[in-house]
């Protein structure tokens, strides 16, 4: 019999939910019960790509829309190979955004469709399990201010929840919604339970493709 593959489990949300704490607590927590696990996140700023799309980020250079769309794209394709080779050796793989992030962003942009903004990812690994991790305005805020990097205005990321609501409509998503409002510990419980079910579920099922 085939060894058992890894499973790719996603975080979304907006700004300040939690997703990297609970990627870091969620990986840790997988390694103490002897699961291989590792953390990805998008976008990776350690790449060639990455540094443009960082610069951008942080308002050190300026890119047309659909170019820096087309570059967040980009930084996912180009660990593919990594994440399957990784995936194959039986490694979970814990990612702190992926494509929905992509979608949901650049459509909440004025002249964007949700459609024309899923079209590069399509086809990418398609994650086991992605929560969304829910967490109204009010409560971020308690969570600190707004960082100085582009798109963190209240206005936006509204648009962007919204953008959110409409990929959680797709049912070929496996999409779990998590309450982040609750403590840390209550919200890991939550993610540690979907994620070794999705582990146990997918562990034999070959990975599918994103969006097709
Ligand atoms: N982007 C895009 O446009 N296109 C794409 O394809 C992709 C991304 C992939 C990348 O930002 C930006 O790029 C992002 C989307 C866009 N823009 N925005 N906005 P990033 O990934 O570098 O950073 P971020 O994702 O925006 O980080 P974040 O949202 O600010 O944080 P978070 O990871 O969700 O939360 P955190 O860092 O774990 O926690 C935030 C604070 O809350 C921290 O002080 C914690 O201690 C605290 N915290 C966490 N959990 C709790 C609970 N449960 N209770 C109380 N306090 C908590």
């Amino acid at each position: 019999m085939a060894s058992k593959r890894g499973a790719l489990i996603v975080l979304e949300g907006v700004d300040r939910a939690g997703k990297t704490t609970q990627c870091k607590k969620l990986v840790q927590a997988l390694q103490q019960s002897g699961r291989p696990a590792e953390m990805m996140r998008f976008p990776d700023r350690s790449t060639t790509i990455g540094q443009l799309i960082s610069a951008y980020l942080e308002k050190k250079s300026d890119l047309e829309d659909h170019t820096v769309h087309l570059l967040f794209s980009a930084n996912r394709w180009e660990l593919v190979p990594i994440m399957k080779k990784k995936l194959d050796q039986g490694i979970t793989l814990v990612v702190d955004r992926y494509a929905f992030s992509g979608a949901a962003f650049t459509s909440a942009k004025p002249g964007f469709c949700l459609d024309w903004c899923k079209r590069p990812d399509v086809g990418l690994p398609k994650p086991d399990l992605v929560m969304f991790l829910q967490l109204n305005p009010a409560e971020a805020a308690l969570r600190g201010q707004f960082g100085n990097e582009r798109y963190e205005t209240s206005a936006f990321q509204k648009s962007v929840q919204e953008r959110f609501e409409q990929l959680m409509k797709d049912p070929s998503v496996n999409w779990k919604v998590i309450d982040a409002s609750q403590n840390v510990e209550e919200v890991h419980a939550d993610i540690r339970t979907h994620s070794l079910n999705a582990i146990n579920e997918t562990q034999n099922m070959p990975l599918g493709e994103l969006w097709k």
